[in-house]
């Protein structure tokens, strides 16, 4: 299975805006290269906002559907729209987005143009519509909607031709007009190539740049929905981070050019000075998958909010994905960790301890835009119009602050400005940096590892395109919080434990108990003795948090590994990779029988090598696994099939076997790379026997 490439490329931008209503007047600086259209100001100014992943994947255990699904299958026990927009406004989001139509081409709403739909589901006896149900539920609770709706349609018998693309803009039509007012409209960038295709059961490329009529689709959506701003891998309203683990580059800037070439690097950075607005969206999901999984577990409040630190915290929008389970209703679990996220969040930013400060500035730009107004959320700061590298703020404060998070804007209606700034706190003797940042923007968010305290706080901008225009300042601290560790086997099968905050006390317990302050410290990774299960607690400033995972998915160390057709063994915390052209085959030898009931593998965690376009090296679109006694006889193969979803995820991805059984060595050929990259790379497998 081939996928081909995510991004879509369109030419004559939605993304070139009008400047965001701003009285012009020699009162008033002049705005700086690209700002953002009103749709996207009031996009930039809803926060973070929620995706939910709901259709027949939750009910078959899978990411990506191939299409010919039984319509059957979508049978929610208990759906409540108003139980998952509840979880939503507990978790201090604002708005939600539901895939109506995800690439297995099941429609979530009756429409008139397929039978592949909730029409023809158990569902209210056909008579449901889950997007009109989600979308009612969403005004009721105060939550914006929007919808995704997934140009790739595995189940559609004419995609790939003219026709596929007349029925994708009649549902857009339809969905864009029947559910009211929407403030999104999402447009997935990933195509795997094979599908069902109405029993054809083939591989159709597409060409993403042109198949789908992009200026057609924007027309539709701008005619229905004029507020509406479209999501896509780049070049509309709002783009892709670049991946999908809640990171957006330090710095992440809000404006685009289409010069450059793309690459998820710079998908991740944004482009300083470039011409378009084009705001980068952080989609991740609460759970490992997109859709829901009974195996999986959600992310714990303290990593929600690492994720907001480095989502929102660089000036991009939080996308926090959601995922019903069979009942049709957002799991308590997750429910208690959205709720006790938002309450990290509602306490660190209750009082603002600069409130009260005596502000004093390098300059002002006129009395319209005094210092005090970098303190406001509505009026702003500006600098002179020559102040621009160099300028600075001082705050002395009313009293004494201890504060860890710092907050600061800059008015976007008058475009980027600011390159990077220092903070700095008054010591006794003068003046100590705590922090360089790379950038403002939108927002921007810096969280100390300790928590100072002072009475006098400086603001010095390092670099400038023109006088900075900054509001919104706050000092805040955190309760404290840390996550629990991470705890893997890497390939030799040792145990490492890890966290990722710095300066965090590891300590473990191998007996099951769980782990206290005297347990031992874990310094480097260790062999597991036999029958030994690993608990760690990761400690910091009198807060510890206890990870319940013991040792992943896979409880066995593989003995020996053999890697063959070329692919070289890399050395320890290395992908491995195979040979230019060629198939990666690992073998893997367990040492003695285990029952065999499927394995894991982790894409690789690097980042560049795993997944950016311009590398060579991709992670495998597919797989094919044998089992052997005596690694010599393999007989058929026990599973073959698709990594779904894996181009743009880097997280692991289980493959239970239909028929385990008792082996002693794993064989596993990966024929090719996603996005037709010549080399296939892989960051670790794991053997799931229980
Ligand atoms: C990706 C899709 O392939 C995933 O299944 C998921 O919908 C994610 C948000 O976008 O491109």
């Amino acid at each position: 299975m081939t996928q081909l490439t995510r991004r879509f490329l369109l030419s004559g931008s939605a993304a070139v805006s009008a400047s965001a209503a701003l009285p012009a007047s020699a009162a008033t600086p002049k705005p700086s290269g690209a700002v953002p259209a009103p749709r996207q100001l009031a996009w930039h100014r809803l926060g973070a906002h929620a995706f939910m992943h709901f259709t027949i994947n939750t009910f078959t255990d899978r990411e990506w559907g191939y299409g010919d699904e039984q319509t059957s299958l979508f049978n929610p026990t208990d759906f409540s729209a108003d139980q998952i927009a509840g979880a939503v406004v507990a978790g201090g989001l604002n708005g939600l987005i539901l895939t109506a139509k995800h690439h297995d081409g099941f429609c979530l709403w009756p429409s008139r143009f397929t039978e592949h739909s909730v029409r023809n589901s158990p569902y209210k006896d056909g008579k449901g519509d889950i997007v009109g149900e989600m979308a009612e539920a969403c005004r009721r609770h105060g939550l914006k909607f929007g919808v995704y709706l997934s140009p790739w349609d595995r189940n559609h018998a004419e995609y790939g031709r003219p026709a596929y693309v007349e029925y994708y803009h009649a549902q857009l039509n339809e969905l864009t007009t029947q559910y009211g007012p929407l403030f999104e409209v999402w447009f997935d960038g990933a195509n795997g190539g094979d599908g069902y295709y109405g029993g054809a059961r083939e591989r159709r490329k597409i060409d993403g740049h042109t198949y789908y009529q992009w200026d057609r689709v924007r027309e539709i959506v701008r005619r229905n929905q004029p507020d509406a701003v479209m999501f896509a891998d780049s070049d509309m309203d709002i783009r892709w981070v670049g991946n999908e683990d809640g990171q957006a580059g330090n710095p992440c800037w809000p404006t685009w050019d289409l010069a450059s070439p793309y690459s998820l690097d710079k998908a991740n950075h944004g482009v300083r000075g470039g011409p378009l607005w084009n705001p980068a969206e952080v989609d991740v999901s609460i759970r490992p998958g997109w859709f829901w999984h009974a195996d999986e577990a959600p992310k714990s409040p303290a990593t929600l909010t690492r994720i907001w630190f480095e989502s929102t915290g660089r000036g991009a929008s939080l996308l926090l994905n959601v995922a019903p389970d069979r009942r049709g209703r957002v799991p308590d679990a997750d429910v208690a960790s959205l709720k006790a996220w938002k309450a990290i969040r509602d306490k660190t930013f209750a009082a603002n301890l600069a409130r009260g400060a005596r502000v004093a500035a390098s300059s002002r730009f006129g009395p319209a835009f005094s210092a005090a107004n970098v303190l406001s959320e509505t009026v702003a700061w500006a600098a002179a119009k020559h102040d621009s590298a160099g300028a600075w703020l001082r705050f002395d404060l009313a009293r004494p602050a201890t504060f860890d998070v710092i907050r600061l804007s800059e008015d976007i209606r008058y475009g980027i400005r600011v390159d990077g700034f220092a903070v700095d706190i008054r010591t006794g003797d003068g003046w100590r940096e705590i922090a360089r940042p790379p950038s403002i923007g939108p927002e921007r968010l810096v969280r100390l590892d300790q928590p100072v305290t002072t009475t006098a706080v400086r603001i010095r901008i390092l670099g400038a395109s023109a006088a900075p225009i900054l509001n919104r300042f706050g000092l805040f601290r955190m309760p404290e919080v840390v996550e629990e560790p991470m705890i893997r086997r890497d390939a030799q099968g040792l145990v490492t434990i890890s966290s990722p905050a710095a300066g965090v006390d590891l300590r473990y317990t191998l007996d099951g108990s769980r782990p206290t302050a005297n347990s031992p410290a874990y310094t480097r990774p260790f062999a597991l003795p036999e029958g030994g299960t690993v608990k760690a607690i990761a400690r910091h400033a009198g807060t510890e948090a206890v990870s319940d995972v013991t040792v992943a998915a896979f409880d066995v160390a593989p003995a020996r590994w053999r890697i063959t057709a070329d692919g070289n063994e890399a050395p320890d915390g290395k992908p491995y990779a195979g040979a230019p052209g060629q198939p990666l085959e690992l073998v893997i030898d367990l040492a003695q029988s285990y029952t065999v009931r499927g394995f894991t593998l982790t894409p690789s965690q690097r980042f560049d090598v795993a997944i950016d376009v311009v590398a060579k090296m991709g992670p495998p679109a597919g797989y094919e696994a044998w089992l052997s006694d005596d690694g010599k006889t393999w007989g058929d193969a026990v599973a073959r099939g698709e990594f779904s979803n894996i181009a743009a995820s880097r997280a692991e991805q289980k493959i239970r076997f239909a028929a385990p059984r008792a082996a002693r060595f794993l064989r596993l050929e990966l024929p090719n790379a996603v996005q037709d990259k010549p080399i296939v790379v892989v960051g670790a497998v794991g053997i799931i026997t229980r």
